[in-house]
Parts: C-alpha cells; structure tokens; sequence
C-alpha cells in the first residue's frame, strides 16, 4: 500500500498522469469490472483517458448540437476562479462479449446484456470513486450524470443535458459514426463516463479533421455495415432514427426479457448493440477497404 503522501506527491509532480494511472488501475483491478455469471471474467478492457479544458469553445457549440440545454462544465462545477478541466473515459467492450454479440441477429446475447447494466452498475462506481480520489487531493470534482442536474429529454429529440459520446469527442477520444455511435481507437463497442474537476489537466489533442471522419461511410462512402446489422432498420444511409432505435430496444427485444430466448437476461431491457459489433469499427478506428471486425 502506498502512502498517503507518496500519493499526494504523485498527483502534484504530474495530475494528468496521476488521474490517467488511477482509471487503468482501478480498471484493472476492481472487482465490479467483473461478470459474475460468466466466471467473473471482465467486461471492460483497457480503457481510453482523455482531458477537455472546461473553457473549450467546443463546449459552447454543443448547446447547438445536442440541445440548448446542454450544460457547460462550469455550469457543472460552478466556480468562478481557477480552471475547470473534464476528464473523459471509454472503456472499450471485451473481446469475449464482442464475439458472442457478433453471432446475433435479433438481439442482444446474454453477455453483452450483462455488459450493459453491471457494466453501467461499474461505471457509477469508477465514478464515485474518481471524485472521492480528487477530493482527497485537496480539489472539487463532480460526476455530470450522477448530479441532480442530469436529464434525459424526450423533445424536441431524445438527448441528455451532459451528452458522454461529445465529451469523449471533445477530449480527442473520437468521433461520430452512421450509426450516431462513437469510434474511438479501440472501436464503437464501448461505454463511456466523464468527471468535471478544478484541476488544471493537459489537454489531448483532437487528432480529427471533423467530427465524423473515423466512419468509413462519412470517408468514402463505403461500409454501411452497421444499416444491415440492425434488426429494426433503425440505421439507414440517412442515419440513425432515434425513434426507431428506442422501439426495437424498449418494444422489439421485450421478448428477450420474458424469456423467449432462455433465463437470465436481467436490467429494463435486453440491450441491443448489434451496430456495434460484427461491423469494421467494432475494435478500431477502420482501413479503407476494411470489410469485417478483424480486418
Ligand atoms: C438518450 C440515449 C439514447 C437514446 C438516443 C441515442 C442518441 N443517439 O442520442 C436511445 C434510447 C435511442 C439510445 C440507444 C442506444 N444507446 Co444510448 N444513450 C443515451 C444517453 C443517455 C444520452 C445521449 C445523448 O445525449 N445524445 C445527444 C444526441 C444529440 O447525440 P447524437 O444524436 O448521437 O449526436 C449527433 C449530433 O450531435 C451530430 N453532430 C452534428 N453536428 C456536430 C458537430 C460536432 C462538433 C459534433 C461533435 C457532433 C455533431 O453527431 C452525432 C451523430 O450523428 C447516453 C448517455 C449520455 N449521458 O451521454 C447513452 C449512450 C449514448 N448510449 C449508449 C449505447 C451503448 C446505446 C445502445 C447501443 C443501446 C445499449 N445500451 O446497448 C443504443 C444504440 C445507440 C446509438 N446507435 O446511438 C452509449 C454509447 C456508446 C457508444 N459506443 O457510442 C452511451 C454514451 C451510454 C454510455 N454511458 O456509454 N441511447
């Protein structure tokens, strides 16, 4: 065990560093990064760290994007001196979860099922963990979808207040598909989480020309894997219908969940992710000419 000023020292001689090593540590070895019912093996792997300064003009062009309610990170902190920084997280899907949703076509299996809600159950708890770790060093931090302030709207279109996917994108983790999923260098099949804090952080580079450039359809034109992979004709080449989307997950796959397709699916509902595996992008950022997951 470390001490409890060794730990201090790490976080002043390089914080950015220091938050980057406690996200792949906990990661590594939490055991609610654990799927139970399937020998305990780990939903996520190695996961992706990236720093927005909480000043980015990027924040403000999100209000257009998502919604005029989408809140700005000092919104979420609010302070009135000293930085704000944002501290994004992907944590990429395992492989073994990924394979067996390649094999789908109706709905989601069982794994990557579990995935979606003790993976979210994961995700609450590296949250209340990060801002615990910040606020022992002394600093103020905040979870945006743990706060009271987070909302999901229905109108004018399905969105939140605290949109993970363009926070991600404005730490340089990815950028946007057909299929409205975000491609980062470990691929679509992932979840992801984001934490506001006080600490002056580095910020990473956005390593894209646009915010769509990673999708091979927005490239080239070609691929459109993710439209034929969808069991609701959700995903077409005019995009993604939110709508549709939330009725094959809400009212489609009801009948995974009263067991049409064996026990043991578990949360509101089954799931889905079929765009996001068995599709180039699924683990990668894609090739010209890529025509499958492994290449
Ligand atoms: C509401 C919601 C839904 C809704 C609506 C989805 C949507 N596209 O918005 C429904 C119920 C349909 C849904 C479905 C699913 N969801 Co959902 N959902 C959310 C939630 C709670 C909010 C999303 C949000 O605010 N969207 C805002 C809208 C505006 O985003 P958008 O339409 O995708 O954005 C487009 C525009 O902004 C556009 N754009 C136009 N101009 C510009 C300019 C710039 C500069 C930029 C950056 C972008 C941009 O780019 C985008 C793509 O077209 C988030 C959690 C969170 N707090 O973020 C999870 C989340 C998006 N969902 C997630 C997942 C995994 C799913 C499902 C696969 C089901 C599942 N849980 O297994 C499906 C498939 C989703 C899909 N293909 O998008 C993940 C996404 C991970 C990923 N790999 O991308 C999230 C981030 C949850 C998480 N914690 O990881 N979801």
């Amino acid at each position: 065990m470390m001490a409890q000023e060794d730990i201090r020292e790490r976080f002043h001689a390089d914080p950015t560093q220091f938050i980057r090593s406690a996200i792949k540590e906990h990661v590594s070895s939490s055991p609610l990064n654990r799927l139970p019912s399937f020998a305990n093996s780990p939903i996520f792997e190695e996961p992706l760290v990236g720093f927005a300064s909480g000043d980015d003009p990027i924040f403000e062009q999100f209000k257009s994007v998502v919604a005029e309610s989408h809140q700005m990170p000092r919104d979420v902190l609010p302070i009135t001196q000293g930085p704000v920084s944002v501290v994004s997280i992907v944590l990429p899907i395992s492989r073994e979860t990924k394979l067996s949703n390649r094999l789908e076509t109706g709905g989601p299996s069982l794994r990557w099922n579990h995935t979606r809600w003790q993976g979210q159950d994961y995700i609450t708890d590296l949250s209340r963990y990060l801002v615990s770790l910040l606020k022992e060093m002394g600093h103020q931090a905040v979870a945006p979808e743990l706060a009271e302030s987070f909302q999901i709207h229905a109108l004018p279109e399905l969105a939140s207040n605290w949109s993970q996917r363009h926070v991600a994108y404005a730490a340089g983790l990815g950028t946007f598909s057909l299929s409205d999923g975000l491609i980062t260098p470990k691929g679509i099949a992932m979840r992801c989480l984001s934490i506001v804090t006080d600490i002056e952080l580095l910020a990473t580079p956005r390593p894209y020309a646009d915010y769509q450039t990673n999708c091979l359809f927005y490239r080239d034109g070609s691929c459109k894997k993710c439209t034929e992979r969808c069991p609701g004709g959700a995903i077409t080449e005019r995009g993604h219908d939110k709508e549709r989307c939330r009725q094959v997950l809400f009212e489609f796959q009801r009948s995974f969940m009263e067991g049409a397709r064996g026990e043991g699916y578990i949360g509101r509902y089954a799931g889905c992710g079929l765009c996001q595996t068995d599709v180039p992008c699924e683990s990668r950022i894609p090739f010209a000419g890529q025509e499958s997951a492994d290449g």
